[in-house]
């Protein structure tokens, strides 16, 4: 039979796919999983919701091979140490930069160290980090405290920080906003993002600002950012002390990307906003259930951003919401927040089914 092109069999990562633009040589050792490739859907429930000629997409990076965006960056990174010699990868973590680091660390023959604030990071992230074989520490405190002591350790010890402040996890996460481009042909007119620790939004805005100077995009987005409301320094443009929200992936009160993703905001002219728990918890059920996409709360931030937003979406736009992680990562979240109908202790007995069910 002949190769057909429609299929992504050969996708052959994302540090391959965009070589020419990423720091890279013939040299550097590529630690890949095939990450990257991730499908743009169109979001027919949510379009309808808004009522207007709109054209949404949910750009699902739940789909990488550990189930979140990081992957992008973790394969540059840990390329790039392994290259550089490298034994060892330290990261804070709010989970799934600890699963995505201790992936590729251990694809790289390294060791992984990881960071994590003791109680907040969701059971399949934590489930992921020990089976990779990560050397996980978690510690009292918050994740902005975990970052600062793995900042202070890579200094000290023979360790390569792979947390978004290595340049290289921003140039490999830029290559999601090349593939927006690639496959709807030009750029979006809004991009809707969660904002953690804020690389993410500066790394698509890099991406976006590249694929514009060398005229692969007419235009470039609106960048949409959206925090958890018990979470959102760049909304309040202050440090939140005790950063509280469900959606604990952004759980994070000062942001070390804080000042990229200003420029992303002013540069594109675009705005932040924070959304309630419970309007994330909405989106996420929306999601589920309307459109058959599950991802975990704080990747759920996009679209309630996005609805919050409702009345200021031009007519005729396209935009895309960036679905950060898997719904998967969060099973508790899931168990707890649903509307789903449930009948359980009940004999395996058609006659008795049937009745539950209606017939
Ligand atoms: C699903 O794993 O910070 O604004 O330590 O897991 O680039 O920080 C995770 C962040 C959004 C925010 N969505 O991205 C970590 C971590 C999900 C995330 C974000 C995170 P950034």
């Amino acid at each position: 039979m002949n190769q057909t092109e429609n299929i992504n069999a050969n996708w052959p990562g994302l540090i391959e796919a965009y070589k020419s633009w990423l720091p890279v040589s013939e040299k550097t050792p590529i630690v890949s999983l095939k990450e990257g490739g991730t499908p743009l859907i169109k979001l027919h429930s949510i379009s309808t919701l808004i009522g207007k000629d709109v054209s949404i997409y949910a750009k699902y990076d739940g789909l990488n091979p550990t189930g979140s965006f990081k992957d992008r960056g973790m394969t540059m990174a840990i390329s790039k140490a392994k290259e550089e010699g490298c034994e060892a990868v330290i990261c804070a973590s709010t989970g799934n930069t600890s699963a995505a680091a201790a992936a590729y660390a251990k694809r790289g023959k390294m060791r992984a160290f990881v960071l994590i604030p003791d109680g907040y990071v969701a059971q399949g992230k934590l489930a992921q980090a020990l089976v990779y074989g990560a050397e996980i520490v978690a510690i009292k405190g918050n994740f902005d405290r975990a970052l600062e002591i793995v900042q202070e350790a890579s200094k000290k010890y023979p360790i390569t920080l792979v947390n978004s402040v290595n340049p290289y996890r921003l140039e490999g996460q830029k290559t999601a906003a090349f593939e927006i481009i690639d496959c709807l042909g030009d750029a979006p007119d809004w991009l809707c993002i969660p904002m953690g620790n804020a690389g993410n939004i500066s790394a698509y805005w890099m991406g976006f600002e590249q694929y514009y100077v060398a005229q692969k995009a007419t235009k470039l987005p609106r960048m949409m950012g959206f925090q958890a409301s018990g979470s959102a320094p760049l909304v309040l443009n202050k440090t939140i002390n005790n950063p509280e929200t469900i959606a604990t992936a952004i759980r994070i009160g000062n942001p070390v990307n804080k000042e990229k993703a200003i420029q992303a905001r002013i540069k594109s002219k675009g705005t932040f906003l924070d959304v309630t728990d419970e309007e994330i918890i909405e989106a996420y059920k929306l999601l589920a259930s309307e459109e058959g996409i599950f991802c975990e709360p704080a990747s759920a931030a996009s679209i309630a951003g996005l609805l919050k937003r409702k009345q200021e979406i031009p007519n005729n736009s396209v935009i895309v919401c960036v679905l950060t992680g898997n719904g998967l990562k969060d099973p508790d979240c899931a168990i707890k927040n649903n509307e789903a109908i449930f009948h359980s202790n009940i004999e395996g007995n058609l006659k008795e089914i049937a009745t539950i069910l209606g017939f």
